[in-house]
């Protein structure tokens, strides 16, 4: 395989590269990062605890052929977060509300078989068989920042291919106007799903303007390999101008709907929690400033920026719009 340089893949402003996904493989070993976790309405903002570094070379490559090790950088020059971070600080409420303890209680979880059912308003509607959908749409590579709406913040290397390639294919009918996605409701898997406090299963929508932006994938692995469970295996959406809760993990369903759906966070906490969740460091979290965010890995904070940084690529879906007021 030929060697590519990151710089000659990365475009200048962009977040991705375009060539199929070929295979990185693994990764640095790290630290131990602890954050208390953070149930709405219960607990007080989130106290950090740091200990460790995981910082990483700034110049390293990537891609094809590269050293598994090295990372990468995003377009604005920012380090991969560790394999070892992404895969051990992880909120998936389904199976722990301690960051620490998804990973261990997410181990062994059952993804296949493995059916993703795309319905409501389309002309299309269709069950797919995960590996069905991943051999008919190529995987490629997307390095994303992924900005948590508790402050804090990776840099991601997925593997996924465009939503709105799948949702071309279903063909949406005109009144659609709303994507709507649900996660797997299993009990017995996820003990979170337990606990009553939640209305699962875990549920996110988009506009279909929004769901349609090169952007937002479906992913299906990431640093070369594939998801993890307690990444969302065995595919997850990532829509990253927002914030984290907004891409969920192990979907089963996609609708195309034509009144705004109401998320699990929507309904758990209305007054924390709106529809749009734009990372907007204007708008503060009840509980949290989102001026700033903690880079996992780097001890200093930096500043967030308005739409993660993808203000370029999705500034114009909200043109118009208070987005103050749709938080
Ligand atoms: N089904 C489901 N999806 C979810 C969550 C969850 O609890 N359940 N947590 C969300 C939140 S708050 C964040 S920040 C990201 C974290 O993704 P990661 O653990 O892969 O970094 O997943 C999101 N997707
Ligand atoms: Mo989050």
């Amino acid at each position: 395989m030929e060697k590519i340089r990151s710089s000659e893949i990365t475009p200048e402003k962009a977040y991705l590269s375009r060539r199929q996904f070929i295979g990185l493989g693994a990764l640095a070993a790290t630290a131990a990062l602890l954050e208390a976790c953070s149930i709405p309405g219960l607990t007080p903002p989130a106290a950090e605890t740091l200990s460790g570094s995981n910082a990483q070379p700034a110049q390293a490559t990537t891609g094809a052929g590269a050293t598994p090790a090295a990372g990468g950088n995003d377009e604005l020059g920012s380090a991969f977060t560790s394999y070892d971070d992404i895969t051990h600080y992880n909120n998936y409420y389904e199976f722990s509300m301690d960051k620490e303890g998804v990973a261990p209680r997410a181990k062994g979880f059952k993804v296949a078989p493995w059916n993703v059912a795309v319905g409501g308003l389309v002309n299309n509607p269709k069950t797919w068989a995960v590996e069905d959908l991943l051999a008919k749409f190529p995987q490629e590579e997307r390095i994303y920042r992924l900005r948590c709406v508790e402050a804090w913040s990776m840099v991601i290397p997925w593997q996924g291919f465009p939503l709105g390639q799948l949702l071309r294919e279903a063909d949406p009918m005109a009144k659609a106007k709303y994507v709507r996605f649900e996660t797997v409701m299993d009990p017995m898997q996820m003990p979170g799903q337990r606990d009553p406090y939640y209305p699962w299963p875990y549920t996110e929508g988009l506009r279909v303007d929004e769901a349609m932006n090169d952007l937002a994938i479906l992913a299906s692995g990431l640093y070369g390999k594939t998801l993890l469970p307690q990444n969302g295996a065995p595919l997850r959406l990532v829509v990253p101008w927002k914030y984290g809760f907004k891409s969920l993990k192990a979907i089963v369903k996609i609708d195309l709907v034509e009144e705004q759906p109401r998320s699990l966070w929507m309904a758990a906490a209305p007054n924390e929690y709106g529809f749009y969740a734009n990372v907007n460091p204007d708008v503060s979290h009840p509980r949290w400033s989102q001026a700033s965010e903690r880079r996992i890995g780097d001890l200093s904070r930096r500043k967030t920026l308005p739409f993660n940084g993808y203000a370029e690529q999705v500034g114009q879906l909200y043109q118009g719009m208070d987005l103050r007021a749709n938080y």
